[in-house]
């Protein structure tokens, strides 16, 4: 059955700032305490969406969440009326009132994991939240993510929604930031991969040793299981602990794949030639083909400051495809050069567009953090609610919308500003009936 690829990009909310909360993730680190810039961040994204559309892409949008969160500072203790929680967390534990104001819900390839529906044994697109464990800031987004991919992909006779998989870090989950769906035609069979940090079960198993892992097999294999993947349209594959202690926090900072295309490193996973031979051998109607990059080309040191890998590798109606990187990979020469060199080699890859997303970019979200794809055959694009397509009246829709409600600076003590979460709620409010979403703030409720 014909089916195509949907790409869903995260709108930046009203208090995106830079709060070095993701240990492990370089650009998030470095930028602890960098005025941010709300406003300016929301517009990269969403001229991004609209360029992707323009050159005839299907972009959806979903929504951010409510910030700063909080009931679940209530949760944590904090008493009284909204005022007075945030007057109070600010003074005692300003990390924690960053960690309720993260806008960290752009990056969608983190909200959910997605298998289309050629690849499950009911044939419905299954959806999987990631409960995010590894990071407090993100552990807190599952449950509305929820919310707005059932309001998003609502008709059940076509979509299943399964809830984030137990909160602990034997089963932490990251989403599609972890899994590449390869094959022969979007519409047809396909074969999933799931890309772990470490065996969660299995202390002796190789694992990191200065960051964390985010990703284990165990919430991996439980993924494939609730999504009905038959074994043989399922990988599995250990990324190279070396490259989480480099930074690499998640597969899509060092690979990325789309059709029959693996687009990588060579010091992307632990066995690159059983990963790509098991690929091959799965993959039905197409053999694979492995785009490398190694090590001489481009470190991985400068994959993880040009995000090179985390691009969107997307097919044109010819069958070749289009690569879309950061501007930072203008920026580093060695990934400059090499991305000529790879639009003149004659292989898949025969185009290159850049874009500035820096906002979104020096928290560590490039790209492809920014988008989660869903590949839908027509009946089924039918069914997702239209009003989140990009179209060019949403798109001047959204930006007078985030004219009208952002600001362009951001500190780390306008967070616990009263008038910032109102702003936010208003823009919210707004938002849910821009993109007729139904009430799904608890501050509409
Ligand atoms: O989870 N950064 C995000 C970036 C997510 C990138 N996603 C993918 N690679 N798919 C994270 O580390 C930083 C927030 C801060 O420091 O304020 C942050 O959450």
């Amino acid at each position: 059955m014909a089916a195509h690829e949907l790409n869903f990009d995260g709108l930046v909310g009203p208090t995106h700032n830079y709060s070095g909360l993701s240990y492990g993730n370089v650009a998030s680190e470095e930028n602890v305490m960098a005025v941010s810039n709300p406003k300016e961040a929301a517009k990269q994204g969403l001229k991004k969406m609209k360029a992707l559309q323009d050159m005839g892409f299907k972009q959806g949008i979903l929504a951010p969440h409510h910030r700063p969160n909080t009931d679940v500072l209530r949760s944590l203790g904090f008493s009284g009326n909204d005022e007075k929680v945030l007057a109070e967390v600010s003074r005692v534990s300003p990390v924690l009132l960053a960690a309720v104001s993260s806008a960290s819900c752009m990056w969608t390839a983190n909200a959910v994991t997605v298998s289309p529906s050629a690849d499950t044994l009911d044939g419905k697109v299954h959806f999987t939240a990631a409960n995010l464990n590894a990071k407090f800031h993100r552990s807190i987004e599952h449950e509305l993510t929820s919310s707005i991919m059932k309001a998003t992909f609502g008709d059940e006779r076509y979509f299943a929604h399964h809830a984030a998989l137990p909160s602990v870090s034997q089963f932490g989950d990251e989403g599609a930031a972890n899994h590449t769906r390869f094959c022969s035609d979007y519409g047809n069979e396909g074969v999933e991969f799931f890309v772990y940090g470490r065996r969660a079960f299995d202390e002796a198993a190789p694992k990191p040793d200065k960051y964390p892992a985010r990703q284990t097999l165990e919430a991996s294999e439980a993924i494939a299981r609730l999504h009905q993947l038959p074994e043989d349209r399922v990988v599995f594959a250990q990324q190279k602990p070396s490259t989480i202690d480099a930074g690499v926090f998640h597969n899509d900072v060092i690979a990325v794949g789309n059709g029959n295309v693996l687009f990588y490193h060579e010091e992307a996973f632990s066995d690159t030639e059983h990963v790509l031979s098991e690929l091959d051998r799965k993959l039905k109607g197409a053999s694979l083909t492995p785009v490398k990059v190694s090590s001489g080309d481009v470190t991985v040191d400068e994959v993880v400051r040009s995000y090179l890998f985390n691009s969107q590798l997307l097919s044109k109606p010819d069958g070749s495809m289009m690569l879309i990187v950061p501007t930072e990979c203008k920026e580093v020469a060695s990934v400059s050069s090499f991305l000529d060199q790879l639009v003149a080699s004659g292989g898949p890859i025969n185009q290159v567009e850049m874009f500035d997303l820096k906002q979104s970019m020096q928290n560590g979200g490039g790209p492809a953090c920014l988008r989660l794809r869903v590949v839908l055959t027509e009946e089924e694009q039918a069914a997702v609610n239209p009003h989140v397509m990009m179209s060019d009246q949403l798109f001047e829709t959204l930006n007078q919308w985030v004219d009208k409600h952002y600001r362009d600076r951001l500190t780390a003590d306008d967070l616990a500003d009263i008038a910032l979460l109102r702003e936010s709620e208003a823009a919210l409010d707004e938002l849910t009936q821009i993109l007729q979403l139904g009430s799904i703030y608890p501050f509409q409720k």
